[in-house]
């Protein structure tokens, strides 16, 4: 985690179940850092059975890439597949409850989207935190931006300990703004799974953070 400075997030919302592997493989030719598994729908049961079936595949991939692979939100799928990590939000229970889970060693991150979330999930052990969304973005509906007003104390306050990964919004186009205002290290979503090319868009990005 300590080496990466994009985070990437294969999304179900953007990507069919069938190009899966071809995307993932083009974010990591492409450099991301992380990579994390994720699926949105009303139905738990459909997201959890998309997890399990993309999963075993990328698992692989990220292995071969020495990529850490995160799923979201399903701690006992991300056990079941051989996962390096377990992505959560602020509403999917303690670190405690996910760590009865998952147990000592894999990564355990948190969304976070104020600076009181950021210190607190600093405080309870989290290996690290997204922070955001900075602008509204429709990958996560519903949820007002943050603005970078609040980015470099964070980065100062809680990025000296773990990693914080800025998201929600952050396009190469708004990019120098974001790393200006205090940003290391960003997780782009659609900006990346909607590129022309995914591997060439993602290795301009990781060139702007290294
Ligand atoms: N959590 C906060 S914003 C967000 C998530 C999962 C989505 C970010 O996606 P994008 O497309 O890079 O704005
Ligand atoms: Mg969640």
């Amino acid at each position: 985690m300590e080496a990466a400075r994009l985070y990437g997030i294969l999304d179900g919302g953007y990507v069919a179940e069938d190009l899966m592997m071809e995307v993932a493989e083009a974010l990591l030719k492409g450099g991301v850092g992380v990579l994390q598994l994720r699926a949105k729908g009303c139905d738990r049961k459909g997201v959890q059975r998309l997890l399990e079936d993309v999963a075993p595949g990328i698992v692989p991939m990220c292995r071969e890439y020495g990529v850490p692979f995160i799923v979201n939100d399903f701690p006992e799928v991300a056990v079941a597949v051989g996962a390096d990590g377990v992505h959560i939000g602020q509403d999917d229970g303690s670190l405690a409850q996910v760590r009865s889970v998952v147990g000592d060693r894999m990564i355990v991150g948190r969304s976070t989207h104020s600076p009181g979330q950021a210190r607190a999930a600093l405080d309870e052990g989290f290996d690290y935190i997204g922070f955001g969304p900075l602008f509204p973005t429709p990958t996560k509906k519903g949820r007002p931006g943050i603005g970078l007003e609040n980015v470099a104390g964070v980065q100062q306050q809680v990025g000296s300990r773990i990693p914080v990964f800025c998201i929600g919004g952050i396009k190469p186009d708004n990019l120098e703004l974001v790393l200006a205002s205090g940003a290391r290290r960003v997780v782009i979503v659609s900006a990346l799974l909607q590129a022309d090319d995914i591997s060439a868009s993602t290795r301009a990005v990781v060139s702007r953070l290294s």
